[in-house]
C-alpha cells in the first residue's frame, strides 16, 4: 500500500509536469485528488487494515496527498505568471501619443466679483457675515422698520416658507443679527455677501434670485461724510482711479436719510451717451445713515451710536464692469460664457 501511494505520487508529479496549460493541470487535480481518484480511494479503504497499518497508510497518503497538491500550485502560480507577463507585453503604452485634455475650470463670475468687493471692503477694515438663507420675517422685515402692513414691503415681493419664514429679500437680517450679537457695543463694521430672493418676472435685467452685498458700519460718530468717503475709495479701487460717485437723495424704509450712489459713465466719461442714458451718471447702489429705530429696535442707543448702511447688486457690478447685457447668463452654465472669466 505503502508503494502503492509513492508510486501516485510519482506519476502525478510527473503528470503536473507535463501539463501545457491551466485546463491540463485541472485535469490532474481531479484524477489524482478528486473524489472518484486512487487517493481518495485508499483513504476509503482503511477501514479493512488491520490497527497497525491504519495509521502508518493514513499518514502516508495524507503526505502523498499534499505533495501532490503543493506541485500542482506551484505549476499554477507558473502558468499565472507567464499569462500576466503575456497580457503586459501585448498592453505596451505607447508614450508619445497626446494625452487627453482636461479642461480647467474657474470660479463663477459672480463668485470671482464678490471676491473682489469682499477684498476692498476688507481693506477699509470691514468683516465679512454670512447667515441663513431661509430667514425669520421678524430679521428680514420687522427689524428693518418694516412692520407688517408697511406699503414698502411691496417693494420686495417676497416668497414666503410659512407664516414666519422666508428666502430673504435682502441680506440685512445678517446685520441684524449682528447688531443683536453685538449687544450695543460697537463698533460693528461687516459686509454681508449672498443670495436673495424676490418675486419678480425674469429678463435680461430682473431675477428672482440674485446676489447681494450689504454693509454696515456702527460706532459713536459715524457720519455721512464717512460714507461718502469710503465710497469714493471703493468705486476708485473697484471701477478704476478716473471714476467718480455723486449722491442723489432718496428713500429706504432702515435709512434716514438714504441716498442713491451713482458712479461717472466709464464709456463716456460723463459726457452722455447710450450706456448711461445721457445723463453721464450710472446709478450703482443705494445707502444711508442707519435709520435710529433700527439702530433701537436691534439693541443699540441711537442718542450715543450712528451707522451707515448700504446695499449692491452683485450681477449689477459685474455687469458694468465686464460689459455683460443679459443678467441671465449668470444662470445658465454656458461655458463659452463663463470660461471667458478665467482670468479675472
Ligand atoms: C437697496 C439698497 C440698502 C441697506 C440696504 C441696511 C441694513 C441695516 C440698517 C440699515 Cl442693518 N440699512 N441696509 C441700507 C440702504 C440700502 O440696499 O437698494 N435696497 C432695497
Amino acid at each position: 500500500m505503502i508503494d502503492r501511494l509513492e508510486e501516485l505520487k510519482l506519476e502525478a508529479q510527473s503528470a503536473v509536469t507535463s501539463s501545457q496549460d491551466k485546463k491540463e493541470l485541472e485535469q490532474v487535480r481531479i484524477n489524482y485528488l478528486g473524489k472518484k481518484g486512487p487517493i481518495t480511494e485508499v483513504l476509503r479503504g482503511m477501514g479493512k487494515l488491520s490497527a497497525e497499518e491504519r495509521p502508518v497508510v493514513g499518514q502516508k497518503a495524507n503526505e502523498v496527498r499534499e505533495a501532490i497538491q503543493a506541485s500542482i500550485d506551484s505549476k499554477q502560480a507558473f502558468f499565472e505568471e507567464a499569462e500576466l507577463q503575456e497580457k503586459l507585453s501585448a498592453e505596451k503604452i505607447d508614450v508619445t501619443l497626446p494625452g487627453k485634455k482636461v479642461e480647467a475650470g474657474s470660479p463663477h463670475p459672480l463668485t470671482a466679483v464678490v471676491e473682489q468687493i469682499e477684498d476692498i471692503f476688507v481693506g477699509l477694515g470691514f468683516e465679512v457675515t454670512e447667515g441663513p438663507e431661509v430667514e425669520l420675517d421678524y430679521y428680514n422685515f420687522e427689524m428693518m422698520n418694516l412692520p407688517a402692513d408697511h406699503p414698502a414691503r411691496d417693494m420686495q415681493d417676497s416668497f414666503y416658507v410659512s407664516e414666519d419664514t422666508l428666502l430673504r429679500t435682502q441680506t440685512s437680517p445678517v446685520q441684524a443679527r449682528t447688531l443683536q450679537a453685538a449687544k450695543g457695543e460697537g463698533p460693528v463694521r461687516i459686509i454681508c455677501p449672498g443670495k436673495v430672493y424676490r418675486r419678480d418676472e425674469d429678463d435680461a435685467t430682473h431675477s428672482h434670485q440674485f446676489m447681494q452685498i450689504e454693509g454696515l458700519y456702527v460706532d459713536k460718530h459715524v457720519r455721512m461724510s464717512d460714507l461718502k468717503g469710503v465710497f469714493d475709495t471703493f468705486v476708485k479701487e473697484y471701477f478704476g482711479s478716473d471714476r467718480a460717485i455723486r449722491l442723489r437723495p432718496s428713500y429706504f424704509p432702515f435709512t434716514e436719510p438714504s441716498a442713491e450712489i451713482d458712479v461717472n459713465c466709464g464709456v463716456c466719461g460723463g459726457d452722455g451717451c447710450r450706456v448711461c442714458k445721457q445723463s453721464g451718471w450710472i446709478e450703482v447702489l443705494g445707502s444711508g445713515m442707519v435709520h435710529p429705530r433700527v439702530l433701537e429696535m436691534n439693541g443699540f442707543d441711537p442718542d450715543v451710536y450712528s451707522g451707515f448702511a448700504f446695499g449692491m447688486g452683485v450681477e449689477r457690478f459685474a455687469m458694468l464692469k465686464y460689459g455683460i447685457d443679459d443678467i441671465r447668463h449668470f444662470y445658465t452654465n454656458d461655458t463659452r460664457f463663463l470660461s471667458q472669466f478665467k482670468h479675472v
